[in-house]
């Protein structure tokens, strides 16, 4: 039976830990008023019309967009600021050399006097969230509180908020405490800081995506990869798909490629029309929490409930389901505008921009029209191929896991590592041009193990001793992977299709997996020779193809002396392991 609305406990009695901290940061922040999120569609939608009655959301064309919106964000406030954030655990050398650090007293007393007043005029909105399905062991809950109404409804969005979170915490206990304030989007007033012993995060000065929106990257992967290493699983930027084959079988395979590199469009991947009978089926499209299973699998669920990703690009000849996903009910920032009110962004086949993601009458001479960084915030549920198994409490059990980046030359379309242990080294070993996701130059060659350097919430070295723990717990562990879709020739063009055609790829790690395709052994890994990849209806030329699948020793002996040079920072924290396995493979280089 229903309980009438009006029957319900207020959300302020729920959970008495909750309501001290809430009144804790009132009287710090001096709000005009506070609003604690119940969560739900009618809520989503008070906040999308208070938002458009302040000029802060603009409706878009409700032919084409219906239910769309626009937000343009302060142009200073565009993207991660990896040089503001900080783990502030009580040991610098538990955040490790990957980390800024900032002793957890000096940044605390920082941010106090930052959030000191901050609310003033502002309405403070409690969001209790629950980060996985709410019925599931695996999944966390925290509670962000916040000035800014555009991430709470970004929030409400991308997790389970509201009543139901609070329902949680208040049976379970504990909870991370996100606290954020817009403050006065001054770059020298912004902060991002973490404080994994006291499950606790204080954020400034920001109101974009993975500085603003708490339960993502703040929660669910610096705090989470921190609690998970205590308590035996792992959290990860990685996708989640399950390919299904022509017999009705599916696997799941879990990704880590670093920002901007491929997640959400391999996660929604529509197949070639020359592979039929395959059918894929997104579980997450960002993040991933690994458990080990009584079976002696490794177990994933998606802690997000919907997609913030990127706009440039996305196109319905790359990918299908993101551009029907996007057709309604989406909030777009910092895209680009037509003349009849579409959004517009660079990769689009049509259309013609007019006003830039600023809002600026278009001009070419002041660079692309969306930013680069332009993304859609989306619920899950408008996912065309979202699968039936997304919600499941115990999660999807994972075939293979890959690790990937953007590398113009060097790392080859695809190989498989030797074993676990070997692809513990090919993951940490993992390098990657950067992009527009965060502040800083775009296109420098870059370590991003695991696609973890932003994200990992302690020392590199003691995750990598983690990681080799949890693989010798695995009686049936994944085989593991890595991939490059982003090889070019000398004159700088992609040598691989990339989008559907990857399918290609997964089929063969798949079939890898139970022992029906062939390989050939090389010093840093097993490639699949051109004839064990399906390649009926590829239009690549043999030549691109080898291209693809070659190692080249000089440029790879080059490359092992990097990756010493690159672990010798974490010398104090190194798994011995790592060495051998690098050892190895310089060995068979020759
Ligand atoms: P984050 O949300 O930042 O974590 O990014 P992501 O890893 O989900 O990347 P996404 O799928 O949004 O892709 C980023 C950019 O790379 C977009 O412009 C895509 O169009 C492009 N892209 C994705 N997959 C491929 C591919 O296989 N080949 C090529 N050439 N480009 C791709
Ligand atoms: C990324 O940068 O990896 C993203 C976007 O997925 S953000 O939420 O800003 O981290
Ligand atoms: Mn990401």
């Amino acid at each position: 039976m229903a309980t009438a609305a009006h029957m319900l406990t207020p959300l302020p009695q729920l959970s008495r830990a909750v309501a001290d901290w809430v009144n804790s940061v009132r009287e710090l922040t001096t709000p005009r008023a506070i609003h604690w999120c119940e969560g739900g569609s009618s809520e989503m939608a008070d906040f999308t019309a208070q938002l458009v009655r302040a000029g802060e959301l603009k409706p878009l064309n409700a032919r084409e967009f219906p239910g769309c919106h626009l937000y343009r964000s302060n142009p200073n406030d565009v993207a991660r600021v990896e040089h503001l954030t900080y783990i502030c655990s009580r040991s610098q050398q538990d955040a490790g050399p990957n980390n800024h650090w900032m002793d957890p007293g000096k940044a605390h007393a920082m941010l106090r006097e930052f959030f000191r007043g901050s609310m003033r005029e502002r309405t403070m909105y409690v969001i209790p969230y629950c980060m996985g399905p709410l019925d599931s062991p695996f999944a966390r809950c925290g509670v962000e509180i916040t000035d800014s109404l555009y991430v709470a409804l970004s929030m409400l969005i991308m997790t389970r908020a509201g009543r139901g979170a609070l329902e949680r915490i208040a049976r379970d206990g504990g909870f991370v405490r996100g606290l954020h304030s817009i403050g006065e989007l001054d770059p020298e007033r912004r902060f991002i800081m973490h404080f994994p012993e006291e499950l606790s995060i204080e954020s400034y000065g920001s109101g974009y995506g993975g500085n603003a929106l708490l339960g993502k990257k703040c929660h669910a992967l610096r705090i989470a990869s921190w609690q998970a290493r205590t308590e035996g699983w792992l959290a990860e930027h990685m996708l989640i798909v399950g390919i299904e084959n022509p017999r009705g079988e599916t696997h799941y395979v879990a990704c880590a490629f670093p920002s901007a590199c491929g997640k959400t469009n391999l996660s929604m991947l529509v197949p070639p029309a020359s592979l039929p009978g395959w059918r894929v089926h997104t579980v997450g499209d960002d993040i991933a929490w690994l458990h080990p299973g009584a079976d002696g699998r490794l177990w994933a669920i998606n802690p997000e409930s919907g997609y913030f990703g990127v706009a440039p690009g996305t196109n319905p000849a790359t990918n299908s389901n993101a551009y029907q996903m996007i057709r309604r009910d989406t909030l777009f920032t910092n895209v680009a505008l037509t003349a009849d009110n579409q959004p517009w962004w660079e990769g689009l086949p049509g259309g013609k921009p007019v006003l830039d993601w600023q809002g600026r009458p278009y001009d070419p001479a002041n660079g692309p029209a969306a930013h680069p960084n332009s993304r859609f915030t989306v619920s899950a549920k408008r996912n065309p191929i979202y699968s039936p198994h997304a919600e499941d409490a115990g999660g999807v059990p994972i075939s293979a896991l890959v690790f990937g980046g953007r590398r113009r030359e060097v790392a080859p379309l695809v190989y498989e590592a030797r074993d676990w242990k070997h692809g513990v080294l090919v993951g940490a070993s993992v390098a990657s041009e950067t992009t527009a996701a965060a502040v800083g130059q775009v296109g420098v060659t870059r370590r991003d193990p695991m696609a973890m350097q932003p994200f990992c919430g302690y020392n590199f070295g003691d995750y990598w001793q983690h990681w080799l723990d949890v693989g010798a717990r695995l009686a049936h562990a994944p085989r593991i992977y890595n991939v490059n879709w982003f090889r070019r020739d000398a004159s700088g063009k992609f040598l691989w299709p990339g989008y559907g055609e990857n399918l290609r790829v997964l089929t063969w790690m798949l079939d890898r997996c139970s022992g029906k395709a062939g390989a050939v052994e090389t010093a840093i890994g097993l490639l699949p020779r051109p004839e064990d990849l399906n390649t009926a209806g590829l239009r690549t030329s043999p030549e691109a193809l080898a291209a693809l699948l070659s190692v080249d020793p000089a440029l790879w002996r080059k490359e092992v002396a990097d990756i010493r040079d690159y672990l010798g920072k974490f010398a104090e924290r190194l798994p011995a392991t790592l060495g051998a396995e690098l050892d190895i493979t310089e060995k068979r280089l020759g």
